[in-house]
């Protein structure tokens, strides 16, 4: 329970938010997406305040490309790591906006639909997901057996954390950029990520550990109707068998007992225990020495409480009359 009310955004932190002009960072993560990102690109809104593409080393130039539709663009890159939930957290790392909205290079998700998510940040909400299932949204490009296991997992997620999410592997999302410590997604940044490797949430189980942090965190989370397209051409980077079984495994590590022991083993491992040296032989011996002022002083004041104060005659502790018949 102290981990839902611990993570939840504050009262000031929401009246600090500014809901008249929020800027907002748009994180694209990339991989071999440059025939893609001129259709994306295009659907972008006019004021956003960044575009963050964070590249999974691509090799079919996705960093020019970018940088030649939006010469503002900021490129980060995974350093070595792969994965989109890695690549994401790079992003949210690197964003300066308000608000941060998530948004594929593949040309699945509609750019021009951003506004429906910052209606609804503005409107109360900490974190907005997208959701296919929700009355008004849609999908060309599910198929059936990922349609089963999205739901499968939903309906489980659902169950565990008390939420009614419809949708819950769905890469679109957008959330108060305040709202990241909740999340705790930004494992580039943090003084785990030198010595921890994140066990998950750093590929497709990304969204899944965000919606389930966002629900553990107690966030006001609200769902918008979002349509999901074929990607516009490439080759997917998902696996519906083995991206589903690491979904199904961080459902497990996330229910809260398991999560705060890998958290405490991780930090334990972070900051072990400094050696202590061993103390030098004292000068003089032990039944020569003398008490120092302190330590008697002490000694005074204990010596002055009576003992029926304490602990009475029976050595029990006193009843809170302070009398015991
Ligand atoms: N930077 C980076 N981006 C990635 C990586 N893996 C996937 N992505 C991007 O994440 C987004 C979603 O990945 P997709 O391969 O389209 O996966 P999907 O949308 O779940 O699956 P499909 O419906 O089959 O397209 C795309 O923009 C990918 O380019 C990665 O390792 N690094
Ligand atoms: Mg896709």
């Amino acid at each position: 329970m102290s981990e839902y009310v611990a993570r939840r955004t504050s009262v000031r932190t929401q009246a600090r938010r500014n809901r008249t002009a929020p800027t907002i960072s748009v994180v694209i993560p990339a991989r071999n997406e440059a025939a893609n990102l001129p259709a994306v690109i295009a659907r972008l809104p006019g004021d956003l305040f960044e575009v963050i593409l964070v590249d999974g080393n691509s090799t079919d130039g996705t960093v020019e490309v970018v940088r030649e539709l939006i010469p503002a663009v900021r490129v980060c890159h995974q350093e070595g790591r792969r994965g989109k939930g890695d690549a994401l957290a790079v992003g949210f790392a690197a964003a300066r906006g308000d608000i941060i909205v998530m948004l594929d290079a593949d040309g699945s998700a509609d750019a021009a639909e951003i506004p429906r998510f910052v209606a609804a940040l503005v409107a109360g909400a900490d974190f907005v997901k997208g959701s296919r299932f929700a009355q008004g949204g849609g999908s060309s490009d599910i198929t059936p057996t990922r349609r089963l296991g999205n739901r499968v997992l939903c309906s489980l997620v659902n169950r565990a954390y008390g939420m009614s999410y419809t949708d819950l592997c769905y890469g679109y999302n957008a959330f108060w950029a305040d709202c990241l410590p909740a999340l705790r997604l930004a494992w580039p940044a943090s003084p785990l990520a030198a010595s921890v490797p994140a066990p998950f949430g750093t590929g497709f189980e990304v969204e899944t550990t965000m919606n389930i942090r966002a629900a553990k965190a107690g966030l006001t989370v609200w769902e918008v109707p979002s349509f999901e397209r074929p990607r516009i051409s490439g080759q997917s980077n998902l696996n519906a068998v083995r991206d589903g079984l690491r979904i199904l495994r961080t459902i497990w590590q996330e229910t809260p007992g398991r999560a705060l022991r890998r958290e405490r083993a991780a930090l334990a491992g972070l900051s072990p225990a400094p050696d202590v040296p061993a103390l030098p032989e004292p000068a003089v011996p032990a039944d020569q020495l003398v008490l120092q002022a302190p330590v008697l002083a002490a000694g005074a004041f204990l010596a002055t409480v009576p003992r029926h104060e304490s602990v009475n005659g029976n050595g029990h502790a006193p009843t809170p009359s302070g009398t015991r018949q």
